[in-house]
């Protein structure tokens, strides 16, 4: 079904890590060897940066500068998860680009499908450097010629590659994100800060510090600030989520930027299919409490994330401070099903990672089925066993009904309390 996917298309495109001519001139690591300690100058943007994120900046930098000198001339994986954001995919590129300089050659590779029409445009039009793997590409590939990988805006929970990896005996290098911390990574480096709204922001932040001059010549570092910028407005849900840092940081990217190129993005147009799932999940919902909750079915993998938009556009609603919108996805290439579902909150004292953790609970080997970060949040829940013979429409129905009923019912108890014949209050 990936034959005449869009994505496929773009898999041909990918970029090479070879440098641009302009950039091959010096040699970036003698430079960076000579300047072991990173002092951004002032007009690199020093004063933007407020004095606790400076200092924690200006060390995580030094750190992972000297992640990358240990590292020089390796080849790396940068594992982003199935379903990447423009968060996820500026910031790969970005870090591509900064490990660059010290000869580390890094793949940006995700498993399952680039769903939003957003992210699609994103990377055809600034030709981001993205490749998907799928179980079979990874048969083919020898994994023994990557001596580390990297974790950007994820820990691996939400990627089907990250066991391949670790059974591959490639160890951890770096991990980069802002979700709370899901487990026990062991990682050569680690920035984790759940307080900060974007990856986009924390990686501006590297760049200010020097871990990369951008140059506004260089047409790569245009469309990479841009991508940042990208990623940053819509992990904030357009800036309005937005803390002092993050606009620090889009204040940085603005001298940077191409806005006509991210308006280009941002024009990219629904396709009929997600709009059928809009219009499923404004025909299903139900609203209790201030919450919307709606099943839409079954859909097919490339459109997953029609779901968070759907979640997205049911939070609009009047009276509505939460969305939940969830279908069972559909992977003919892996005959596989998995439930997935969205969560989106306008509500400050609603935690999404707390209700989704409360709320569907963890799986026999104890990880929890789901998450989120400030105002929004995911679940998947493997349907194994009860995955496919779809062709039996009486069964297909039958089945999206039980889970249907489980995942309101679940989600309900919190909803409504006290309808909960468990809680003793
Ligand atoms: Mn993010």
């Amino acid at each position: 079904m990936y034959l005449n996917s869009p994505v496929n298309q773009f898999e041909s495109l990918s970029l090479t890590t070879e440098p641009s001519p302009e950039e091959a001139e010096i040699d970036p690591v003698e430079v960076a060897l000579k300047s072991p300690s990173l002092q951004p100058s002032l007009s690199e943007g020093a004063i933007y940066l407020s004095p606790r994120s400076n200092s924690l900046t200006q060390q995580k930098s030094e750190e992972l500068q000297k992640t990358l000198l240990a590292h020089r001339h390796d080849r790396q994986l940068i594992i982003l998860q199935d379903f990447p954001d423009p968060d996820a995919l500026s910031c790969a590129w970005a870090y591509q680009l900064i490990a660059q300089q010290y000869d580390i050659k890094s793949e940006i590779i995700y498993a399952g499908a680039l769903s939003h029409q957003e992210n699609i445009a994103l990377v055809r039009l600034t030709n981001l450097p993205i490749q998907r793997w799928t179980q079979q590409t990874l048969k083919t590939k020898d994994l023994s010629c990557y001596q580390g990988f990297v974790l950007i805006d994820n820990q691996g929970t939400t990627s089907q590659l990250l066991s391949a990896v670790q059974q591959a005996g490639i160890p951890l290098v770096a991990l980069i994100d802002h979700h709370s911390l899901q487990g026990e990574l062991e990682s050569e480096f680690m920035d984790v800060r759940p307080y900060v709204r974007a990856t986009a922001t924390i990686f501006t932040q590297y760049l200010q510090a020097g871990l990369l001059a951008l140059d506004s010549s260089i047409n790569q570092h245009v469309k990479c600030a841009t991508a940042l910028m990208h990623g940053l407005r819509s992990d904030t849900n357009r800036l309005m989520q937005a803390q002092e840092e993050d606009f620090m940081a889009a204040a940085y990217l603005s001298r940077f930027y191409d806005a006509q190129l991210l308006n280009a993005i941002l024009q990219a147009n629904r396709s009929k299919r997600v709009m059928d799932v809009i219009e499923r999940s404004l025909k299903n919902r139900i609203v209790q409490n201030n919450f919307s909750i709606a099943g839409v079915g079954y859909l097919r993998y490339d459109d997953r994330d029609a779901i968070p938009q759907a979640a997205d556009f049911l939070v609009t609603e009047e009276n509505v401070h939460t969305a939940v919108v969830y279908g069972i996805v559909h992977d003919e290439d892996e005959e596989l099903e998995i439930v997935i579902g969205s969560l989106r909150t306008t509500k400050l004292t609603l935690d999404p990672d707390e209700f989704i953790k409360e709320a569907f609970g963890q799986d026999s080997t104890g990880r929890f089925f789901g998450g989120g970060r400030t105002s929004a949040g995911g679940f998947e829940i493997p349907m194994g066993f009860l995955s496919g013979s779809n062709e039996n429409s009486a069964y297909a129905k039958m089945k999206w009904e039980v889970f249907d009923a489980q995942i309101k019912q679940k989600l309900l108890r919190l909803v409504n309390p006290r309808d909960n014949p468990i809680q003793s209050e």
